[in-house]
């Protein structure tokens, strides 16, 4: 029999998602599978090389394969099921830590901009944000535009200059119909998430409060969904996490590193800390 956890999205819960291209949800893992994910995240920031900013933590599944433990959580894919169906593909996943007093802030985007190349269509992957510390409008939650996801346009974007920032591109949101007075604060607290459409515009600002925050993305899509390795130069990888491929995508194995992808893509963590 299938292992399915706790975790599904009511059916309120999933109207809502379907409306507004978000929702919120509380507690995504059990307590000791939240204590392992937290205590280990703590390992990995303080083996990060000094060179490296925590808000960059992109891909660490890449090089720490313990990651899968909660990447593949069935309470974490029964929440990616309530909106993707029962065939569903990991497809990244990514720390935002905004360390306290200088964490930076990521600009406007919606995730489907960024995954242009590589996923078709990319407003149907979603990401669910767990919170490994509180997130508040102190330390620079995420804020969202409800029911952009099913806005048409999506840009231009520009180079964003600023050190600032954890981008590098930022949707220039003064040539688009959308009143960023609008966004809507999402607080967490540690173990709550949210789970975003990859069409929804959101933001946070920087940190400069005495309170780290840290979100875990994990970042899902039907298998029904395309994903174009060529896209993304074969510098990626993606997990079928349940059920049956159902658009001939190429899966790659779970539970092993594959530090070559990192050093191809030229940034990122290189070395398995986690002492188990
Ligand atoms: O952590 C944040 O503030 C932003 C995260 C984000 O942009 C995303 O999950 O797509």
């Amino acid at each position: 029999m299938r292992d399915t956890g706790t975790g599904r999205l009511d059916p309120d819960q999933v109207e809502f998602f379907r409306s507004n291209g978000y929702v919120v949800g509380d507690d995504l893992l059990k307590p000791a599978a939240f204590a392992g994910l937290r205590e280990h995240f703590e390992r990995k920031l303080a083996a990060l090389p000094a060179d490296e900013r925590p808000e960059d933590m992109d891909v660490p599944h890449f090089t720490d394969p313990e990651l899968f433990r909660w990447l593949l959580d069935p309470d974490v894919l029964d929440v990616a099921e309530s909106i993707l169906g029962p065939d569903i593909a990991l497809f990244s996943a990514h720390f935002f830590c905004k360390p306290a007093g200088d964490g930076k802030g990521v600009p406007w985007h919606t995730d489907a901009w960024f995954w242009r190349e590589t996923i078709h269509p990319p407003e149907q992957a979603v990401t669910i944000w767990l919170a490994i510390d509180p997130s508040t409008a102190e330390n620079g939650n995420m804020v969202v535009i409800p029911g952009s996801h099913r806005q048409q346009a999506d840009g231009p974007y520009r180079e964003v200059r600023s050190e600032e920032s954890v981008f590098t591109w930022e949707l220039d949101v003064s040539k688009m119909p959308v009143d960023t007075d609008r966004a809507v604060p999402i607080p967490l607290r540690p173990n709550q998430f949210s789970i975003h459409s990859g069409g929804l515009l959101h933001s946070s600002a920087v940190n400069r409060s005495t309170i780290r925050r840290c979100g875990f993305t994990m970042r899902y899509m039907s298998t029904a969904v395309r994903f174009n390795h060529e896209g993304v130069g074969h510098k990626h990888q993606i997990f079928l996490a349940r059920g049956e491929d159902r658009a001939g995508n190429v899966y790659a194995q779970p539970w092993r590193a594959y530090p070559e992808l990192v050093d191809a893509r030229g940034k990122g963590q290189r070395v398995v800390t986690a002492d188990r």
